[in-house]
């Protein structure tokens, strides 16, 4: 991992954050991407005693334009991207399908669907020329089994499986590897964003239960990442042990409402 450029999208919160963490502390060159650039700022300063090298890139990974930039006009000293941990995304609500927001089933698509897809279409060419690299999406459970009120959100993390799997396929032939994390319910920012700031609601997810943190699943994807050369690890579905599917939790105290 030393001297390797990893760039992290969503680095400003939750499993972002986390792996930021990880992989500064085993000494890789880290591209922290959001949109909270004051977020970045501080993870950064937090980092500083064990990272070597770390560049921050404000954007929003739902701009096309503003995605391609920043990737072509990366410093030439952080150019040659060797792994892309495509981490940054969101839900938001858990209404029934026939009665959602159509600006929140957009913020999802444009995110999780097509913010993943600008940044791989803008850094895999140059891993095929250079003949290394290693792309992490981030699944989810949600992408495996589709949960009420989840329709818009499940698709768009089933959409992120096909996508990891045809990047696999089209890849064969170079030594690029390419893993889905699919996690199950992990304690961060995502309740409270997919319910639109209301925090109490957001509490209540995880009330009772044990969930994973976001450093379990940095863990995982820091395993991932570093196997020898010729062995791909394709998906990793992780769950809480207080987890059995996305409709089957143990809770040990009853929550209300
Ligand atoms: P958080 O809300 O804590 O973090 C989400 C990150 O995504 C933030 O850093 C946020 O940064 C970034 N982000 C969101 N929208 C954009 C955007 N348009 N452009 C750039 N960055 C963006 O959630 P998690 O850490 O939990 O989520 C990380 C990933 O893990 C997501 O893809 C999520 O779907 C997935 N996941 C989460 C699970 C969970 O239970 N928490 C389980 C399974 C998968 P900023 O707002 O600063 O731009
Ligand atoms: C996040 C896990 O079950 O809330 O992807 O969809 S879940």
């Amino acid at each position: 991992m030393q001297n390797q450029i990893v760039l992290l999208t969503g680095a400003s919160s939750g499993i972002g954050a986390a792996c930021a963490k990880v992989f500064a502390g085993a000494g890789a060159k880290l591209i922290l991407a959001a949109r909270r650039l004051e977020r970045l700022q501080e993870l950064a300063e937090t980092l500083h005693p064990t990272s070597r090298e770390i560049h921050l890139l404000q954007m929003d990974v739902r701009d096309r334009t503003a995605v391609e930039s920043a990737i072509s006009t990366l410093p030439p000293a952080w150019s040659n991207i060797d792994i892309l941990i495509n981490n940054a995304g969101l839900s938001r609500g858990l209404d029934k399908l026939y009665e959602g927001d159509i600006q929140d089933w957009e913020e999802m698509i444009d995110t999780n669907i097509k913010g993943l897809l600008y940044l791989t279409r803008y850094v895999v060419p140059g891993m095929v020329s250079r003949g290394r690299g290693h792309v992490v999406n981030l699944g989810s459970i949600a992408g495996h089994q589709t949960y009420p009120g989840g329709n818009v959100y499940c698709g768009t993390k089933a959409a992120v499986k096909s996508i990891s799997e045809g990047l696999k396929q089209d890849l064969l032939g170079t030594p690029i590897r390419v893993t889905s994390v699919d996690p199950g319910m992990v304690e961060t920012e995502f309740s409270e964003v997919r319910f639109h700031g209301d925090s109490e609601r957001a509490k209540k997810v995880y009330q009772g239960v044990t969930p994973l943190t976001p450093d379990d699943v940095a863990d995982v994807i820091f395993f991932c990442v570093t196997r020898p050369p010729h062995v791909n690890i394709n998906e990793v579905v992780l769950m809480p042990v207080d987890q059995a599917s996305a409709t089957l939790v143990n809770r040990r105290t009853q929550v209300g409402g």
